[in-house]
């Protein structure tokens, strides 16, 4: 099968002397932002640049804060928030006439909402928090439509029956319009008993009136208040919509945010042991893409004509029957890669920092871009742009997802997951009058594992605006009354002393699970998970078939993913935070179609995979932007490769894990997560 993927993987390989042709999403989106009309596309050129700011999501105004807070870590937490319609400025404007856009959003909040929602930041128990963080997800967004178009023949919450609703419902009967938006709230890295961990069986709609079927087998039934364990190390989660089918379409209408984790040591407070920036040297980034109409609504391709149906739908020989596709939509498409990078909220920002060191919470929050980031100084404190910018800065990434590194890692390049999150402190000592451009190396396109030389972006997107993220201006003088006390070598011996970085013990088993890329019923594109058989082949299933991963209560696991698709897929798991032991290539046949039942009895395919054989490890860490020794709970596995990681289980019940890549898991790149 000669895919884009491969076409693009061809490109990559091609060497730098060759001038490659335009990317075809590209041609697909510039064709489309320049027609007129009602539907016609934001032109992110046309936009500026690194002119206003977005909210610190550390900063205490950003924080939810109950009666005790005052801007500190919240010692015992209890909230009580809505999910609801909002209008929110993103920095767009009208290019012609120069007025500010409003966009409509969904967001979380309490008594306002907003996208992002506002931060959680609680203590955890080892240092004086309370056990648990009790949190109330009131669902209101009864509104009749979606805020975007959803294609309602996948499996998704209202699409349930026969097989795929283990307690008989049929959900067919309910509809956005009459019952309103199911969500789930899911605390990603929380160590959350299963009922409150955001599985996307767990749905309900407004009020609760529809409840999804696993709620049926919850201990005490249907609840929306949900409790989260605190009894867990300093650490960066966060928190996102994750119903079923439709998680890529609530999480990209704003449903998410971040909830931080301090303990004794990282305290998030001036004079904290490890010597760390604090407030308000210590920002929090969630980076996403998007697209925008001219208008300034925002924007999800669905239809024929949109940005990407082209490549997946027509270019997969996909047929959309027309009674379920009236006009050939609406459709989920494979991938999202949108044009605008929107940080917390707003369209390419600034910060305006101090000269010292800055510690920087990120969240890669997109839908399945891959970042690759790089901090290099601008040509000018005007430039909006990476002309004449210098060589990427040296940077220290100290930790990721759930905690802080073994060791800082000093590198200049970080390749950045969907849904992962890295801590990352940077030096602006010496830039004092600089502009800082946080640039994006990654492309517009499915991530393979190469990035910068030979496969340079912007050779083949000589206009595209995401290969920058938002901008540093260290433009404030230095207050003298905080010392800057970040000090790499003190912050490795307390790392060693404290035992930071993955503490997962040694593993009694070894589960061989796959990735696969397969075609769902109509022939579009459908990424799979499976398992690897004993006799060297794999088996691909959709999610609603019976489980197979079921680890036993308190087992560590080896789990070795083994990719067999053209892309890499960020895979996470719920419950758990990992350790990534390492990879090794594959090498693999494949062979004539199989069957794959989907949801609605229909059947896809997916190519049989055998002869499946282990070859050369692959050395990936800090040398090639890979920053892994801290407690992640997404991995990239790349494809042709072998992915170790190793994992306890220690609560009972029914999770999940899927790929990050929000268009992948609601088009069932999910399974089970079953602990018993
Ligand atoms: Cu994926």
């Amino acid at each position: 099968m000669f895919t884009r993927r491969s076409f693009l993987k061809t490109c990559a390989l091609a060497g730098s002397g060759i001038a490659l042709p335009l990317h075809p999403f590209l041609r697909t989106a510039h064709a489309y932002a320049l027609l007129s009309g009602a539907g016609a596309l934001s032109d992110p050129a046309l936009q500026f640049k690194f002119v206003e700011s977005a909210p610190n999501a550390l900063d205490p105004a950003f924080l939810f804060k109950d009666l005790n807070s005052n801007g500190r870590p919240v010692q015992a937490p209890n909230f009580s928030l809505r999910a609801r319609e909002t209008v929110q400025e993103t920095g767009l404007v009208d290019p012609h006439s120069g007025r500010r856009l409003k966009t409509k959003v969904w967001g979380y909040g309490a008594d306002t909402v907003s996208w992002p929602g506002q931060t959680f930041q609680v203590m955890s128990a080892s240092a004086g928090g309370a056990a648990e963080t009790v949190v109330r997800w009131e669902n209101e967004l009864q509104g009749r439509k979606h805020l975007l178009p959803v294609d309602t023949s996948t499996h998704w919450c209202y699409s349930l029956h026969g097989d795929s609703s283990v307690n008989g419902v049929d959900y067919r009967q309910f509809s956005i319009e009459r019952d309103g938006v199911p969500i789930i709230t899911h605390l990603h890295g929380g160590h959350s008993d299963y009922q409150f961990d955001g599985n996307p069986e767990f749905f309900y709609s407004p009020d609760g009136k529809v409840k999804g079927p696993q709620w049926d087998f919850a201990p005490d039934g249907f609840t929306n208040t949900f409790r989260y364990d605190n009894r867990v190390r300093a650490g960066s989660l966060w928190y996102h919509d994750h119903a079923l089918g439709i998680t890529r379409l609530n999480v990209y209408a704003g449903l998410a945010g971040f909830y931080f984790v301090r303990d004794e040591w990282d305290t998030g407070l001036p004079r904290n042991p490890l010597g760390l920036p604090a407030f308000p040297y210590e920002l929090a980034y969630a980076v996403q893409d998007r697209m925008f109409t001219r208008r300034g609504e925002l924007f999800y391709p669905a239809f024929p004509g949109d940005p990407f149906y082209e490549d997946f739908i027509d270019g997969e020989d996909a047929e959309l029957p027309s009674e379920l596709f009236p006009h050939g939509g609406p459709t989920a498409l494979a991938e999202f890669f949108g044009d605008h990078i929107v940080v917390n909220g707003k369209i390419w920002p600034k910060a305006d920092v101090e000269p010292r060191h800055y510690r920087l919470r990120l969240l890669n929050g997109s839908d399945s871009r891959f970042l690759i980031l790089r901090f290099r100084v601008a040509a000018s404190l005007a430039a909006t742009d990476l002309e004449g910018a210098g060589s990427p800065l040296p940077f220290y990434v100290i930790g990721a997802d759930q905690g802080l590194a073994s060791q800082a890692n000093m590198i200049d390049r970080l390749v950045f997951e969907p849904g992962g999150r890295y801590d990352v402190v940077i030096d602006f000592a010496d830039l004092a009058g600089q502009r800082i451009i946080m640039e994006n190396i990654g492309a517009d396109a499915p991530f393979g594992g190469d990035f910068g030389e030979p496969f340079d972006p912007d050779d083949v997107f000589p206009d595209r605006q995401t290969d920058r993220i938002m901008a540093f201006d260290v433009t404030m003088s230095f207050e003298q009354a905080v010392p800057d006390s970040f000090d790499v070598h003190a912050f490795n011996d307390s790392a060693g002393e404290l035992g930071f970085g993955t503490q997962v013990g040694e593993p009694t088993a070894t589960r061989k699970v796959a990735l696969f890329e397969g075609k769902d019923e109509f022939g579009r594109l459908q990424p799979l998970l499976g398992v690897v058989n004993a006799d060297a082949t794999a088996t691909a299933f959709t999610w609603f078939q019976p489980p197979t991963e079921t680890p036993a209560l308190d087992v560590t696991e080896m789990w070795e993913i083994h990719n067999f698709t053209g892309d890499a897929h960020p895979v996470h798991l719920h419950l758990v935070n990992f350790e990534v032991v390492g990879r090794n290539e594959i090498e693999f046949a494949e062979g004539e179609p199989l069957s794959v039942l989907q949801h609605n009895g229909a059947l896809g395919a997916v190519a049989a995979i055998s002869d499946i054989s282990v070859g050369a490890a692959v050395s990936l860490g800090p040398n090639e932007g890979y920053v892994e020794n801290a407690p992640k709970d997404v991995v990239t596995a790349l494809p042709g490769q072998v992915t170790r990681i190793k994992a306890s289980f220690d609560k009972r019940g029914r999770y999940v894990w899927h790929c990050h890549i929000l268009s992948h898991e609601d088009h069932e790149m999910m399974r089970v997560l079953g602990v018993d």
